[in-house]
């Protein structure tokens, strides 16, 4: 099924064309209306009237997290606080969080793309969905919500948490749709079964799983133990938050981005350049349509390849692989950004540690886990048994406090973390083993 098929259908060609006339005009809007663009276009000697074909795009700059930062809070808006209708913030903890506007046209966008994301899977008037995607500043809850409303669904507004009261309203609700993180998705599964509730006999049919990385893997699993077709859903706040785009019910072969909003591109996170189709690079994507905070060439740090090729549901719209890892070294513990850099932080601000430190993330059952192990000074390590217990409990609690996320903290002795000549390795992923 499709929502929009003037758009998700569009020959490639006349797409193009769209894309053109709507990148010129926010290219003309944000030089206006955003100093900081107008300074960025002034620097490289571009003007809005240069952008005359889809590569000129090429000239523009590129425009990264620290640029949103540096204009904290709402330096990088486009429309004044009479036309913005709502803020929502990233998911990520670093002390200031990265707030995002929205007026009233671009909560409408929005809707309308996630309600094309939910009719990619096949969710129509008439069915009940369970939104269980935190409601609050993350975009998550709040971004599904009004998608299903305008799709005309039934809305259950769970947002996270109290996981077997969540599985109560599955039983005596009945939805068909369910929306969460992965993750959260099997944690279900899990405590389902410890509650002895048999996920054939709900109504489940369909989940939108994203926020977080996942895997073909976890597909499988989440599909035998729900009993529902499991789709990959993408997006991220300073671009609108989820709906960017989504895989299709029919093919489950690659995200198809909602390229009439959205301009997306691959590059090299090395060089910069551009990669042709096929390619794996870091995504970077133009916002066509936004009002409120639109954003030139953005790099995500996400890192996917994109197919031009038609799809069998027949949109024309590009596909993007699932995404297969950052670019920069951001974790992501259950749906929290974590950078290690935030860690070393806490650590070196604690008398007796050494900067030596290795995080260990792996997943126990279905959950990530994050252990700290840091060496401390002769003097400390020869303390006794219970010193030492206590120092590693104050360093998760200021861990917890600072990043809200539950880390185990191993001290060792000095010299066991491995050294490097390079750069040294801090983070070990296990979670892909
Ligand atoms: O996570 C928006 C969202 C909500 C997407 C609900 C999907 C469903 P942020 O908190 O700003 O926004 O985090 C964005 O999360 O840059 C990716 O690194 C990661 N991410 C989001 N979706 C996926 C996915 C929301 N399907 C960051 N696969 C992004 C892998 C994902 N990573």
């Amino acid at each position: 099924m499709i929502f929009d098929s003037e758009h998700e259908t569009l020959p490639r060609e006349a797409l193009e064309g769209l894309q053109l006339r709507r990148l010129q005009a926010v290219v003309e809007r944000v030089y206006h209306l955003v100093p900081f663009y107008r300074r960025r276009l002034d620097e490289v000697g571009v003007k809005p009237e240069h952008i005359r074909t889809l590569a000129d795009l090429e000239l523009l700059p590129f425009t990264t997290k620290q640029d949103i930062r540096d204009n904290y809070p709402f330096g990088m808006f486009a429309a004044p606080m009479e036309q913005i209708v709502r803020l929502h913030a990233s998911s990520g903890t670093t002390g200031k969080p990265t707030p995002v506007g929205y007026t009233q046209r671009d909560l409408d966008t929005w809707a309308e793309l996630i309600a094309r994301t939910l009719t990619a899977g096949g969710v129509h008037r008439g069915d009940i969905v369970h939104i269980a995607y935190g409601y609050g500043l993350f975009t998550g809850g709040l971004g599904f919500h009004y998608g299903a409303e305008r799709l005309g669904a039934a809305v259950i507004p769970v947002s996270g948490g109290q996981t077997r009261r969540q599985i109560m309203l599955i039983q005596d609700f009945g939805p068909n749709v369910i929306c969460c993180t992965p993750s959260f998705a099997l944690y279900l599964a899990e405590v389902g079964q410890e509650m002895g509730v048999d996920f054939k006999e709900t109504k489940l049919r369909v989940g939108f799983f994203g926020a977080e990385p996942w895997s073909e893997a976890m597909r499988t699993e989440i599909e035998s133990r729900l009993y529902l077709d499991a789709l990959d859903i993408y997006g991220l706040s300073e671009i609108i938050g989820p709906g960017v785009g989504v895989e299709c019910l029919e093919a489950k072969s690659g995200l198809h981005l909602w390229e009439d909003h959205f301009l997306p591109e691959i590059i090299d996170p090395a060089t910069l350049e551009r990669l042709p189709a096929g390619e794996t690079g870091e995504l970077v994507i133009t916002t066509l349509t936004k009002e409120a905070f639109p954003l030139l060439r953005y790099r995500t740090r996400d890192v996917t390849s994109l197919t031009y090729n038609p799809c069998k549901c027949g949109r024309t719209l590009a596909r993007m692989s699932r995404i297969q890892g950052r670019s920069d070294d951001m974790l992501i513990i259950r749906g929290v950004n974590v950078f290690p850099s935030q860690i070393e932080s806490v650590l070196m601000d604690v008398p007796g540690v050494a900067p030596h430190y290795q995080l260990i993330v792996e997943r126990e059952g279905h959950l990530d886990t994050l252990e700290v192990r840091v060496e401390v000074d002769e003097a400390v390590f020869s303390d006794e048994v219970k010193g030492l217990q206590t120092l590693a409990q104050r360093i998760e609690r200021r861990i917890k406090d600072y990043l809200t996320v539950s880390v185990k903290v191993k001290l060792v002795e000095p010299r066991t973390i491995p050294r490097s000549e390079g750069k040294a390795q801090r983070v070990i992923d296990r979670r892909g083993q």
